[in-house]
């Protein structure tokens, strides 16, 4: 994939100056009673899981246009996920989707992904494309169908994925539907609420005990006028309907412009059912764009949440990225966005929380605000880096990429998809 010895030799080519950074970093954080080790530390540690199908070229409904030596299945996936934990050495896990990355035998997936130094996170299942031959179609529908035999296949469908999930040593079920109306008065609303209830009962009644359910709301799309989990509060209704194992998924993508985001993962927090994140950013519906391009302040003061409840109870959420790579190419975005996520979280963890739980007590306003963008406004990069390059990894992930010449390599290796598509794989 990316040999050592050139990450090796574009890490020295920037040591000196790296030293010096991190060096001065240090000091000013030490000036400020911050440990720069401590911070260090908690980069080592922290990784986000990547999306399998984030490493394909994205499209809209309007047209794909297909990037050079795209991965054709699961195997080219992975390699390509395995070059981005090498050199960021910050992404352990990558999210698989099913039937898109359907294999005959997982076992040998899951070893293929450990020579990548990879395992997998939560899996995802699909009952918003109709298989080949289907004997009944997801167009009105999957879970929350009028059809009962579109709801039976679809619940067999996602327990085929917990199975599947067992195998690779996945640790959730991801449910995302996009099940809703296009016309009111299409179909009752109370009533594809409660079908949809009724079939995640069947799901949530076959998860092992290790393995959680994650609900995954979204305001529209593809429906257009009604989305039986529109919200966070419809997900959370049903999370508590179902059981103690069934938590509620924040897509930053899935909210109408300019909600409060952050106020929503706080109060998911407060109940214990926050299953976690699928990272990106947008300006105004799905857009699944590159975390932290468009507004990385709000990933920021998600992130100030988060840091802000290590400890609570119930507290693990899981961490995964959930982008279209439209017009770049995906392993050099993936790993951005990595970089920008990691970013967010060892910013929130330089906040002063003494300082800041006392100015808010104080109504000092303006006091309590500087205090976190105090936070916001330090440049991590000397600890991201340091992080990366004490495992093994790359000073400069993107530079390193391309030096590698490994996207002109698998453009050899991997014939070009031709022909008009669209959507977003
Ligand atoms: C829906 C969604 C969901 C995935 C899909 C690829 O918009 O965010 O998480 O299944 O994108
Ligand atoms: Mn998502």
């Amino acid at each position: 994939m990316i040999s050592k010895d050139l990450i090796g030799t574009k890490n020295e080519a920037a040591r000196v100056a790296h030293e010096d950074d991190y060096g001065s970093l240090g000091r000013q954080l030490a000036r400020r009673g911050v440990e720069i080790e401590t911070l260090t530390a908690r980069a080592m540690a922290w990784s986000v899981a990547i999306p399998t199908w984030g490493v394909g070229t994205g499209g809209t409904r309007f047209a794909r246009f297909p990037g050079l030596g795209e991965p054709r299945n699961i195997h080219d996936k992975l390699a390509d996920c395995g070059v981005i934990q090498a050199l960021t050495k910050g992404t352990r896990t990558v999210s698989p989707h099913i039937p898109w990355d359907k294999v005959s035998d997982y076992n040998a997936l899951r070893q293929e992904a450990a020579s990548y130094d990879l395992g997998f996170d939560a899996i995802n299942s699909n009952t918003f494309q109709d298989q080949l031959d289907q004997e009944a179609t997801y167009k009105f529908g999957s879970l929350a169908a009028a059809d009962p035999k579109a709801r039976a296949l679809a619940v067999a469908h996602n327990i085929e994925c917990i199975e599947i999930g067992k195998a690779l040593g996945s640790g959730a079920l991801t449910v995302w539907v996009g099940d809703g109306t296009n016309f009111p008065g299409q179909q009752s609303l109370g009533g594809m609420f409660r079908n949809y209830l009724e079939a995640m009962g069947e799901i949530y009644a076959a998860l092992p005990p290790q393995m959680s359910m994650f609900i995954e709301h979204k305001m529209y799309e593809p429906a257009f006028y009604s989305t039986v989990i529109s919200d966070w509060g419809s997900s959370l209704m049903a999370a508590q309907a179902l059981g103690p194992q069934a938590k509620c998924l924040v897509d930053l993508g899935h909210h109408a412009p300019n909600t409060n985001i952050e106020q929503i993962v706080a109060r998911l927090i407060h109940v214990g059912r926050l299953a976690g994140f699928h990272f990106n950013d947008s300006k105004y519906g799905d857009d699944d764009l590159d975390a932290g391009s468009v507004d990385p302040f709000r990933l920021f003061l998600v992130f100030n949440e988060l840091v802000e409840a290590e400890g609570a109870k119930g507290f693990d959420p899981a961490y995964m990225i959930d982008q279209s790579h439209n017009v770049t190419d995906p392993i050099e975005s993936l790993m951005g966005s990595a970089i920008e996520i990691a970013r967010a979280y060892v910013q929130a963890s330089l906040v002063d929380r003494k300082a800041l739980a006392e100015a808010q007590a104080a109504n000092d306003v303006l006091g309590a605000h500087r205090i976190l963008k105090a936070a916001y406004l330090t440049d991590v990069s000397p600890i991201l880096a340091e992080a990366r390059v004490r495992q093994g990894g790359a000073h400069d992930p993107i530079a390193t990429y391309r030096a590698s010449g490994y996207r002109a390599e698998k453009a050899e290796e991997r014939p070009m998809v031709k022909g008009a598509s669209s959507g977003i794989v």
